[in-house]
């Protein structure tokens, strides 16, 4: 007789090998170009949206004139003394897990206020131990960086018509390629765009929920961060979170460690200059990017359909609450 754990991981197996099969046999990003915007609202929705898989828009964004435009010596002329909100960590691993004092701990970045012509600097400079990276997800675009918008669009008109919405939020990033953004998920339908430079994604599909482990950990933030110095804080706010335990730029420690791990489909896409992802709610992305990388990205509110029950169900089948 099978017992209730048998009979989960069968049918987990089951899910891996005909995800495997169907969908994730060729581990690639399909690129493709749009030459008729007109159609493309509709075919996004059916061959991507609908099916939750990415997709890399090729030179999409190219119309945009910030992709002209925008780079820090623009930057440096037009928004020389615009006060700007910066993550700031000695090495890059800002919101993500950094080994402290004997322990992984999950790590805030400190965050300042600075000029952007400062920031600029910064970046030039590329000091050790003084990591900055614009990455606000507040909607510091079009909250923010008003003086920007002639160059840009407030809303993705074709993904503004496949979702049947407006975004929730959009975002301006720029920063030093140290910067990493750690493995999470979202609730959101991603329409990230490149600006200027690259962008390096990792990607895991959702349904591998099973082979992506989550652990506890204290949580602590970045003081005082200056290239010669940091400290660190603990928070009185939260003692732990539950965040990914692996770290996809280090696989084999992380396999060493979490040998389910090795089922999980693992994507790389690069997304260069002009160039659009599609990142569907729910994937797991880590991100790292050339340095003074600038983007925006459209985040749009998932809908509760049938897969997200179906992940909920799958959270439960993996144990989490
Ligand atoms: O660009 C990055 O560093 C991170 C992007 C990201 O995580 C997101 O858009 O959800």
């Amino acid at each position: 007789m099978m017992c209730d754990n048998d009979r989960i991981n069968a049918a987990l197996l089951t899910l891996h090998g005909e995800s495997t099969d169907l969908i994730h046999s060729h581990l690639r990003v399909p690129e493709i170009r749009v030459n008729d915007l007109e159609l493309w609202p509709l075919t996004f929705y059916r061959e991507y949206v609908s099916k939750n898989v990415p997709v890399l828009l090729k030179g999409i964004g190219g119309k945009f004139p910030a992709v002209q435009k925008w780079n820090t010596e623009y930057f440096m002329k037009v928004i020389p003394e615009k006060t700007v909100n910066v993550a700031i960590t000695p090495n890059g691993y800002a919101d993500g897990l950094n080994f402290i004092n004997n322990e992984d701990c999950f790590v805030m970045p400190e965050e300042k206020t600075m000029k952007m012509k400062d920031f600029l600097n910064t970046l030039d400079e590329q000091k050790e131990n003084y990591v900055c990276y614009i990455q606000k997800q507040d909607s510091n675009l079009t909250e923010d960086f008003t003086e920007l918008l002639p160059d840009i669009e407030c809303e993705i008109d074709w993904a503004s018509k496949a979702f049947d919405k407006t975004p929730n939020a959009v975002n301006f990033w720029m920063g030093d390629e140290r910067a990493i953004t750690s493995m999470h998920k979202d609730p959101y339908e991603n329409i990230y765009c490149v600006i200027d430079g690259y962008k390096d994604f990792i990607l895991i599909p959702p349904m591998d929920l099973p082979y992506v482990p989550y652990k506890e950990f204290p949580v602590k933030r970045y003081k005082n961060v200056t290239p010669a110095n940091f400290e660190v804080e603990s928070m009185t706010c939260h003692n732990s979170l539950t965040w990914i335990a692996i770290d996809p730029l280090n696989k084999k420690e992380s396999l060493d460690l979490y040998p389910q791990f090795e089922k999980a489909h693992i994507y790389n896409v690069r997304v260069q200059k002009g160039d659009i992802l599609y990142l569907p709610s729910l994937w797991f992305h880590h991100v790292q990017q050339s340095h003074k990388c600038i983007a925006v990205n459209y985040c749009y509110d998932m809908d509760f359909d049938i897969k997200y029950c179906y992940y909920k169900m799958l959270e439960r089948l993996c144990n989490f609450n």
